[in-house]
């Protein structure tokens, strides 16, 4: 029995579930995690990745030292490079006035345009509401964006034209006060583990029906009682039946309709199409299932909706959300426990970097930079001249990709993403990468997007410092120092403020009190001051237990459940919809719809997984292709195939599984020698400019085994 030297209580950093973790520290290392019984949101449990994930903070490729790259790279010759004896090693105060340097040359020669940050939902509230900050008070624009576009972005756009706010509506442990509850275009098992416990009680324990709607095989379709196999892209047909039968039925809830919405009288004739024939036809679910799922939700006393990217990540992905909103606007399945829209949001903190203001149009607490009040409020908050922020709508991190170059984005500092393994169509993104003029590097390794960087800033991990996280409904929870920052790694938002006073002090604006902290609560402080969801969460009063936003005073107790009362936006709104099909749809070359997202154990572009010992549960990419499809294609599982889309090829092992359907294969996004984006399509939602990531068209052809990036299995992969 090891005794330890301090058990620290902390939150993961993985997922959004945001589960409690006690770090079990000796000799100033992690030996053990475990979480306490009494935790609110995962009550002891946790998964793969929060038990065992964490010794990437150890990994002898993690970077603890300030680099600056030897021979600074030409617009345009910019190389992807991990070599060691590219990089000079330099103390903070170098690589800092270099950085500062830099950014102020570019932006005194090109203005705010020339500038865009990538902000970090990995990072804390604290580490966000700081750089969105030094990025629109110093440099004056508002490119700054994070992964949520790449997520999320069509169900918060969604949800705010339908009701006026884009957080989950209820908490994901209220599923057990459902009787029925939809799951679509969540792999919930997989991606929200702990959520899936609940929702597995929910049905065991609790008798509760769960519909699953989804084109793979996904493990809660287990505990359904209905399924419904749609094909990718399919959902507004599939949801707008459910619907018309709801409508034709009259299931709906005339009550609710008509003292809590707008719109009903369009939206009812929009529907009348939408027969459950013609949806059949579409998306391949039969008919009479889409009957039974309508009834089954509508006659329910509670039922809700959980979701996450199979609806968002399509070119009409507000459509698929919004056409998820109207089934609970027609059955007044929401504002209660146990009901709810509830979008599943992914990053442990993609809640707070939103809140947080880590987006192009709006500033922290979704306050518009195109609203003049708004932007008054910011500039007397930051101490800036009226006038000073700028009021244009500034670049998505979709837009920002594509606007590299004279006349466009010259400078970008990336504080943990990894674009050049997330952003849709690699080659792409290859491209804009190579033609930006600076690049800022801030993370704990040097990822595949690091390696372009003319600096890098070392990061500590969620370990080694203190700040919060809001996990997916809505609950601001501390994250606390467990260990010494490794080598001279630095906690983001201590770095963002050295920079913020050397750039300051380039401008030639006289030094503000605002980059001079004592600590993050002070941080936390300030957001509360200008964010009215957030004025009520205090370090002190979430010691113990997080607070559910909106806590809109010390007294205020926080907000299991949102819009009991009342929509923010008044009435909940319907919008008629139209059916717009994929961008690519399969055809005689390309036959196959791809499918891409995640597998239990690895996250994202792997920076962290596979710096860890779960990169070992799963070593190797696999694309998952469909018994019949196999057979057709003489295809045995574990052997070689190349994967080829009209933007790139790669090539892996197949697993041939029923896990994916007929007609549709998957690839996961989280292995760099068989990148799934390099064959994703960049067609962009219009409204949300999300990418298409959740279907493009693909052929698969046998390869040699030679050709694998690993033909023997397991090699590491080359770093700095
Ligand atoms: N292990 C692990 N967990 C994670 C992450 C990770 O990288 N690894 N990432 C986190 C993040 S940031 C996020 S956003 C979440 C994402 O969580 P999920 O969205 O659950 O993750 P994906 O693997 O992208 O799964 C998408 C789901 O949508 C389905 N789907 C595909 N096309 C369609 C369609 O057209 N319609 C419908 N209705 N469904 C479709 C897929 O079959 C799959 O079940 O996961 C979070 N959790
Ligand atoms: N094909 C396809 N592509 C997708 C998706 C898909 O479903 N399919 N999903 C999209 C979605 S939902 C998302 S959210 C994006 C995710 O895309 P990204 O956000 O680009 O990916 P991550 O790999 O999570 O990048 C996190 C980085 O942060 C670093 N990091 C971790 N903690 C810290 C910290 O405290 N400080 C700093 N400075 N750095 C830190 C890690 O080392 C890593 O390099 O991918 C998108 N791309
Ligand atoms: S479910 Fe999410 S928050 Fe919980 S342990 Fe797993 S990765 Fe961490
Ligand atoms: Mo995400």
């Amino acid at each position: 029995m090891i005794t330890p030297d301090r058990i620290v209580p902390t939150t993961c950093p993985y997922c959004g579930v945001g589960c409690s973790l006690e770090l079990h520290i000796k000799n100033d290392y992690i030996y053990k995690v475990t979480s306490p019984f009494d935790a609110i949101v995962n009550r002891g449990n946790l998964c793969v990745k929060g038990r065992f994930g964490y010794d990437f903070v150890y990994h002898r490729e993690r970077v603890t030292t300030p680099l600056i790259r030897t021979k600074a790279q030409a617009p345009g010759a910019r190389t992807q490079a991990f070599e060691r004896d590219q990089w000079r090693e330099v103390s903070w105060d170098e690589a800092l006035d270099y950085t500062a340097d830099r950014l102020v040359e570019i932006y005194n020669r090109h203005g705010a345009d020339a500038m865009a940050v990538y902000c970090c939902a990995k990072a804390t509230n604290e580490d966000n509401y700081l750089l969105q900050k030094l990025y629109r008070a110093l440099f004056r624009t508002n490119n700054v964006d994070h992964c949520t576009r790449l997520c999320h972005a069509g169900s918060v756009v969604a949800l705010q034209m339908a009701l006026g706010s884009s957080a989950m509506s209820n908490t994901a442990a209220e599923v057990i006060h459902s009787d029925v509850f939809l799951v679509t275009g969540s792999n919930t098992a997989e991606t929200h583990p702990i959520i899936a416990l609940q929702m597995k009680a929910a049905v065991e324990k609790h008798g509760a029906k769960l519909i699953v709607v989804d084109p793979r095989r996904v493990e809660m379709i287990n505990w359904s009682a209905l399924w419904l196999p749609e094909k990718p892209g399919t959902d507004v047909p599939v949801f707008s039946a459910m619907a018309h039968v709801i409508i034709r039925e009259r299931l709906y809830n005339e009550e609710f309709v008509r003292r809590r919405t707008e719109g009903f009288e369009d939206f009812s004739k929009s529907v009348a199409k939408f027969t459950p024939e013609y949806a059949e036809a579409i998306s391949a679910v039969d008919r009479n299932l889409i009957v039974r799922a309508a009834r089954m939700y509508a006659m329910a006393k509670n039922a809700a909706i959980y979701w996450a990217l199979g609806i968002p990540e399509h070119s009409h992905g507000t459509d698929n959300a919004m056409a998820l909103i109207h089934l609970a606007l027609l059955t007044g399945h929401i504002g209660r426990r146990g009901t709810g829209l509830n979008p599943l949001r992914g990053q442990n903190n993609v809640q707070g970097a939103s809140d947080s203001g880590a987006m192009p149009w709006h500033y922290p607490g979704y306050q518009r930079v195109d609203d003049e009040a708004a932007a008054r409020k910011f500039e007397q908050a930051w101490n800036l001249e009226p006038g000073a922020l700028n009021r244009k709508l500034g670049l998505t991190t979709t837009e920002i990709m594509s606007a590299v170059g004279p006349g466009g984005v010259r400078a970008l500092h990336i504080m943990g993403e990894n674009p050049m393994m997330s952003e849709p169509n690699l080659n792409h993104t290859r491209q804009m990468m190579e033609r930006l003029e600076f690049l800022v590097a801030q993370d704990l390794f040097i990822n595949e997007s690091g390696a372009y960087a003319d600096v890098f800033l070392p990061a500590t991990s969620w370990a080694e410092k203190d700040g919060t996280f809001t996990n997916t409904d809505r609950r601001v929870q501390r994250v606390r120092k467990a260990l010494e920052p490794r080598g001279e790694s630095l906690p983001d938002w201590e770095i963002v403020c050295r920079l913020a006073e050397r750039i300051e002090e380039r401008l030639g604006r006289p030094r503000s009190a605002f980059w001079a902290y004592a600590g993050p609560s002070e941080v936390l402080e300030e957001m509360g001051r200008v964010v009215p969801e957030y004025a009520g969460v205090k370090y002190r009063r979430i010691e113990k237990q997080g607070l559910q936003t909106p806590v809109w005073d010390e007294d205020h107790p926080g907000t299991p459940h949102l819009f009991t009362e009342t929509f923010p936006r008044g009435k909940g709104k319907f919008h008629p919809l139209e059916y717009v099909a994929a961008v690519e749809m399969p055809d005689e070359e390309y036959p196959f719809i791809l499918t891409t997202g995640r597998l239990l154990e690895h996250w994202h572009g792997g920076t962290l997984t596979r710096h860890s010992k779960l990169d070992d549960l799963y070593p190797e990419a696999r694309v998952e292709i469909n018994p019949a499809d196999a057979a057709r294609l003489k295809i045995e599982d574990g052997q070689a195939v190349r994967v080829s889309s009209r933007r790139g090829t790669i090539v892996l092992r197949a697993w041939v599984t029923e896990r994916t359907t007929a007609g549709v294969v998957f690839v996961p996004m989280h292995f760099a020698e068989a990148a799934a984006n390099l064959l994703t399509i960049d067609a962009l939602d219009p409204l949300a400019k999300i990418p298409e990531y959740k279907a493009c068209a693909v052929r698969i052809a046998p390869a040699k085994k030679e050709e694998l990036a690993r033909p023997e299995g397991k090699v590491q992969r080359g770093r700095y």
